[in-house]
């Protein structure tokens, strides 16, 4: 951390990357320490690949750079919630040609950049930021609160997520929200603005659950044939997830979806305490939480991604 800090008090711009299809986490972390930077007075970059496809983001894309083009070759790169240097989507930008900062909170991964804070007992990335604020003897302004908020929000699911390990969480929270931060202001800019078109993907989601492992698992999956009725911007698992998850005698829940012809994605959630899906998507190529996971499973259908997870989850779950 002390390192962290005498890179950020030498350098006066910064490079800030997240991973791509960002989250809330993603996008609270990368504009909260940008913001924050820039009130220090430094010039302060976001990057983002995209896709801004999660409605609670999308009114942030506008802040972003899809391309790196450095103007201050004495920059520092500082890469946000990203367990590995592939995630940002810059693999191929040249980002090691400055300093890495790396801050994250992710329980498996590489390592990776110069300098690392990561604390993998952190509930969100904008944890350890805020931790990094603190130790510089800084106070985060209203603004860069509620952005470290909506990261700690939704990265716990509006604390749902949080078990007996959750005090750092709800310490942080408490401090954010003494600076201004409402969570309330936050849970309709995230849950607020759904389409009419949203419900109609839930219901075919929650329609499609089927339960395998004497119902253990539950999986959904879409197509990419589902998207040529309703855009893929309506999609919201969450809900879907928190719904299957709330099934009696379920462990775990995947969501199977066609990327494109020869990509699929699996999210994977549990309520369990004793499941860890990081390393469950670790054995399929992927990675995350252990209560919350994926991986892309390439050259794949839909239908034959669901048969390998029955396969897959019937060695865990026993
Ligand atoms: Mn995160």
């Amino acid at each position: 951390m002390e390192k962290i800090i005498q890179e950020i008090k030498k350098h006066s711009t910064f490079y800030i990357f997240g991973h791509t299809d960002p989250d809330g986490d993603c996008v609270g972390s990368q504009l909260g320490l940008a913001l924050f930077l820039k009130q220090l007075g430094k010039k302060a970059f976001v990057y983002s690949k995209g896709k801004f496809e999660r409605l609670e983001i999308q009114r942030f894309r506008s802040q972003f750079s899809e391309t790196f083009a450095p103007c201050d070759k004495d920059g520092v790169v500082i890469i946000v919630d990203c367990s590995t240097p592939d995630r940002t989507g810059f693999e191929d930008e040249g980002l090691d040609r400055f300093p890495v900062i790396v801050i994250d909170h992710h329980s498996s991964g590489t390592e990776f950049g110069d300098f690392r804070h990561v604390v993998p007992q952190a509930s969100s990335c904008t944890m350890p930021i805020l931790d990094l604020i603190e130790a510089m003897g800084e106070k985060p302004s209203k603004e860069v609160a509620e952005l470290l908020m909506l990261g700690l929000c939704t990265d716990t699911g509006f604390f749902i997520h949080l078990t007996e390990t959750g005090a750092k969480a709800f310490r942080t929270a408490a401090k954010l929200s003494d600076l201004g931060a409402s969570t309330n202001r936050i849970y309709y800019d995230v849950n607020g603005n759904k389409k009419a078109d949203t419900l109609k993907l839930i219901s075919q989601s929650l329609g499609r659950a089927t339960r395998y492992l004497d119902g253990r698992l539950m999986i959904t999956w879409e197509t990419l044939d589902d998207y040529r009725t309703t855009p893929r911007e309506c999609r919201d698992i969450d809900t879907v997830y928190m719904l299957l998850l709330a099934t009696e005698g379920v462990q775990v829940v995947a969501s199977v979806k066609e990327d494109s012809k020869d990509k699929v994605s699996v999210g994977l959630r549990t309520r369990c305490d004793n499941i860890d899906l990081g390393a469950a998507a670790a054995m399929l190529g992927g990675g995350g939480h252990k209560k919350a996971a994926g991986c892309k499973i390439m050259n794949s259908s839909a239908k034959a991604v669901v048969e390998l997870l029955v396969e897959h989850f019937s060695k865990i779950l026993v």
